[in-house]
């Protein structure tokens, strides 16, 4: 509740870190420690994973690009004329240019956030761009399924036929029942004759998995690292980066790269006067991305009543795009 939260939180940590310090807190006191993916993306954190998006080892973000730039005309070509995207957590609104400018019929874009610094962000960097385009934000998170609710509620976006959006394969990072619970959000979103376009990464060689989440100039290792140093920053921590090792690791059970931090040695972290103690080669998890087949998309889709209507996919069929229809 509110009231244990904010007894929770120290004076010289501000009210709105103690979501931060609770989520913490709770992840590193479980039997596998654990802490959210979703702080990774601090300001550093973001610049890291910009760079991370132009490494050797990263197909990912330059492969679903290339599929974009070659098939957009014909995914154009499918969509109807007067048609809104909505995008979630569209961030500071750079990867639906790519999009937009390949779709001219395309009248308005929702930008839907959490954060009002990125859609204000995202308005004042895609205005200029497309002049001639209705930028309408919508203040939110996307994976909160009774907020989602209420936004459809208030702006009645469902009575309008929508395209939305996900692309980065972000998808992955929840678990599978998140993952449908956020794709019967954007089902709802999308309206009865709207469209759903999410980009997922395949199921591949588990060498090229691994490498993708740990490359060798150790970008993707300063990003995992960030977390901690973000922890010392904003939470009073006392994480010594070098007592830790980044480590990638394919899960076969669940078809999943998962990041992890591994204890170097036996020590005692300090976060807001609270101890937390690590043996010898302990880890704390800090991510999973999800990697799915083309078969297990469409029966994940399925259940939060998508249908797969066509997938676009490159040579080395690394990465798909598909198109879903409630
Ligand atoms: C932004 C979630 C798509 O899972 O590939 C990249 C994040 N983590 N390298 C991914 C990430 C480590 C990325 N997503």
């Amino acid at each position: 509740s509110q009231m244990t939260t904010i007894k929770q939180c120290s004076i010289n940590i501000s009210i709105s870190n103690c979501e931060f310090l609770t989520d913490v807190i709770s992840g590193l006191t479980q039997q596998q420690k654990s802490l959210p993916c979703k702080y990774f993306y601090d300001d550093k954190g973001a610049a890291l994973f910009e760079q991370i998006t132009r490494l050797q080892e990263y197909y990912v973000t330059r492969t679903e690009l290339a599929i974009l730039e070659r098939y957009s005309k014909e995914i154009a070509q499918i969509l109807p004329e007067s048609l809104s995207i909505i995008e979630p957590g569209c961030g500071s609104g750079k990867k639906i240019a790519h999009l937009l400018a390949h779709m001219s019929k395309v009248k308005t874009f929702v930008p839907f956030e959490i954060s009002t610094e990125m859609l204000n962000y995202s308005l004042a960097h895609l205005s200029p761009l497309f002049p001639e385009l209705v930028i309408a934000p919508l203040l939110g998170d996307f994976t909160d399924s009774a907020m989602v609710k209420q936004l459809i509620k208030e702006t009645a976006l469902n009575s309008q036929t929508n395209l939305v959006y996900f692309p980065g394969s972000t998808l992955g990072n929840f678990n599978t029942l998140k993952a449908i619970e956020i794709m019967r959000n954007f089902q709802h979103l999308c309206g009865v004759n709207g469209y759903v376009l999410i980009g997922i990464d395949l199921v591949k060689q588990r060498q090229v998995l691994l490498d993708a989440y740990d490359d060798k100039l150790g970008v993707t290792a300063a990003f995992n690292k960030n977390l901690l140093q973000r922890i010392n920053d904003e939470l009073n921590g006392s994480f010594n980066l070098a007592n830790f090792n980044h480590e990638s690791r394919y899960n076969e059970q669940h078809n999943r790269i998962e990041m992890h931090l591994v204890s170097l040695c036996e020590q005692t972290v300090v976060i807001n006067n609270q101890q937390i103690n690590f043996k010898q080669g302990e880890s704390i998890h800090t991510e999973n991305s999800h990697k799915y087949t083309l078969e297990s998309f469409k029966q994940l889709a399925a259940q939060a009543n998508l249908s797969l209507e066509q997938t676009w996919q490159d040579d080395n069929n690394y990465f798909a795009l598909c198109l879903l229809r409630p």
